[in-house]
């Protein structure tokens, strides 16, 4: 048993143990920086724990050139402040890392939320006390921290995954993940750069840095379907005409199944004759962001045949921009429709390939044997490098999850509750974990719409609910057991009318570089019903009393809830 810590046996002698905090949340990316702003705004004992020396999640991590939003900027950006909407000029239609790192930072200063915060600060294990109804938390360095409420605002991709591939570390020149991009310049001028993966970042920053490294050797084991992203500059007058339509652009991106501007065309794939159905996509294939992907025919994510003809339309789009034939042929994806895998963005991708000095190497027919000591092996030669990029993905949704030791009630680890994937109550409860709250979580609407959009809505929800156990005094709350099966099914049973389901992506918990998450294993991550329906469902929970979990006031539960209803779980 853990020993007691000073303040804790103090605690228990004045007969009410008090937690350090009401509140504690981990992870300072844009989510954690919303909750907090949220809480502090409540008066309320909070802080946000970060293991990196600064904020920003995703935005202060990933610095390699060429990463950027796949969302237009002004729909990413926080919707609660008038007064920030009227000052934040984006610059660019599809901001970068440099930009949307600023903002998130100017955000924090113009709300003073950097006081709430503790950076370089990675929490190990997070522990529920049942006896005394909060969380016990202990950091790298020692450090041990108590919480009434445990808030996980970790991200959907935050922890990088490498590949397993013998000899890396003997590789002499420089490598790093995208995810680890140094923070100083990277000399990229004449230097042999190999690039292993064609994911969304391989394909960002393979065409970032192609004019600007000596020679460049992309790694391919599966192409991705890709579209061009379309981006430009936002002038003063264009912004100034996008913040008097604020209001309107927010109500759209509530109103879409992505929580984007992108509506999707509802006039029925088979109901257009093929003409008009071309005449739609090449409009498509000009519109910048994720039109390609979200304003066409609903079809193409559930019938074979629509995602088929479809996909043949862009299959002959890659071919006019690769002038070698039998590259061209490499660059498009045989094993999956355009689609059902997250669609990456791509600025001048396919003209890459068409450069003297970039070069296609199909490991899917030569596979990796090894890393050397200057470079990479495969099964047909060696290749020299002085720097090697691996843009191989990461261990997502629940990935950071797994790297903490959380343990639930009678010592439960939510790493064995989930290891063949997770199971919540809305995405934003787990039973067996009281008092864990998770605003943007795995089989919640946020992972696969618009994600600031889905964590403004899953913030405001936690938020209300704690205000609610607040005002009435409770110190535990707990999803049913019931509620969560009925939720998870449900997210399973989405699945089921979507290809997305066969695909393997990390949306299906496919990741060839950790055990146990080959393909085949799916993983029932996001919630597919769209996020108009997400908030329909979850305020509808809350409008009945916060039904499906379990509040109680003391620190042990009733035998029998004593508040609210367990039964008839919204469907
Ligand atoms: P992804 O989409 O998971 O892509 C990872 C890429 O790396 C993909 O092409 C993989 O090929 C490739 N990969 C992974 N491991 C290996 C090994 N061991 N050998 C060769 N190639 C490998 O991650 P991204 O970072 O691109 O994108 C993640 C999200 O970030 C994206 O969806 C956006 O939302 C932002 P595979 O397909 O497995 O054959």
């Amino acid at each position: 048993m853990r020993k007691q810590t000073r303040m804790e046996q103090e605690q228990i002698m004045i007969g009410n143990p008090a937690p350090d905090y009401e509140v504690i949340v981990i992870g300072a990316g844009v989510a954690g920086i919303y909750q907090i702003k949220r809480l502090a705004d409540l008066g309320i004992k909070a802080t946000v724990l970060d293991a990196a020396p600064d904020l920003g999640g995703t935005w202060y991590w990933n610095r390699y050139p060429g990463a950027r939003f796949d969302s237009e900027s002004y729909t990413y950006g926080y919707s609660f402040s008038k007064e920030l909407l009227g000052e934040w000029h984006w610059k660019e239609r599809f901001s970068g890392q440099p930009e949307n790192l600023r903002y998130l930072n100017h955000v924090a200063d113009k709300f003073d939320l950097r006081k709430h915060m503790q950076f370089n600060c990675k929490v190990e294990a997070a522990h529920f006390d049942e006896t005394d109804s909060l969380w016990r938390l202990r950091t790298e360095d020692g450090r041990e921290l108590t919480g009434r409420f445990l808030i996980m605002a970790t991200g959907l991709l935050s922890i990088p995954t490498l590949p397993r591939l013998e000899g890396m570390d003997s590789f002499k020149g420089r490598s790093f993940h995208t995810f680890y991009w140094p923070h100083e310049p990277v000399e990229l001028a004449g230097k042999k750069v190999a690039v292993i993966g064609t994911g969304a970042t391989g394909i960002q920053v393979i065409a970032e840095i192609a004019d600007k490294v000596g020679d460049l050797t992309v790694f391919q084991r599966r192409p991705n379907w890709s579209a061009p992203l379309n981006n430009g500059p936002i002038s003063e007058a264009e912004m100034a005409e996008l913040r008097a339509r604020y209001d309107e652009i927010f109500a759209t991106c509530a109103r879409t199944p992505g929580g984007f501007e992108h509506e999707p065309d509802r006039r029925g794939f088979w109901q257009v004759s093929r003409e008009e159905r071309v005449a739609l996509w090449d409009r498509l294939y000009e519109h910048p962001g994720f039109a390609i992907w979200l304003r066409n025919f609903r079809e193409i994510f559930m019938d074979d045949a629509a995602n088929a003809e479809f996909s043949a339309y862009i299959a002959d789009r890659i071919r006019r921009r690769v002038k070698d034939p039998a590259i061209a042929e490499k660059l498009i994806p045989r094993d999956h429709g355009f689609g059902v895998q997250r669609v990456p963005m791509e600025t001048r991708y396919f003209e890459v390939y068409n450069r003297d000095n970039a070069r296609l190497v199909d490991i899917s027919e030569t596979p990796l044997v090894r890393v050397t000591e200057s470079g990479l092996r495969t099964t047909e030669r060696d290749y020299d490098f002085d720097i090697i990029v691996y843009a191989t993905g990461f261990d997502a949704i629940t990935g950071a999850f797994d790297h903490i030791d959380i343990q639930g009630v009678g010592g439960e680890k939510l790493r064995d509750k989930w290891k063949d994937g997770p199971s919540t109550y809305l995405g934003m409860f787990i039973h067996g974990f009281p008092n864990l709250l998770m605003p943007a979580g795995p089989q919640s609407g946020s992972a696969s719409t618009n994600y600031p959009r889905g964590i403004e809505t899953g913030v405001n929800w936690c938020t209300d609910f704690l205000e609610h156990v607040w005002e009435r005094g409770y110190m535990r709350a707990e999803a049913t057991a019931e509620a969560e099966q009925r939720w998870t099914d449900h997210v399973i049973q989405m699945y089921s009318v979507m290809l997305m389901r066969k695909a393997k992506s990390w949306f299906t918990g496919y990741n060839s570089n950790i055990p146990g998450h080959e393909h085949g294993r799916t993983r029932y991550f996001v919630y597919n019903g769209g996020a108009p329906k997400y908030v329909s469902r979850i305020s509808d929970v809350a409008a009945k009393g916060y039904e499906g979990i379990v509040l109680t006031s003391g620190s042990t539960p009733p035998a029998t809830p004593s508040v609210t209803g367990i039964a008839g779980v919204a469907r």
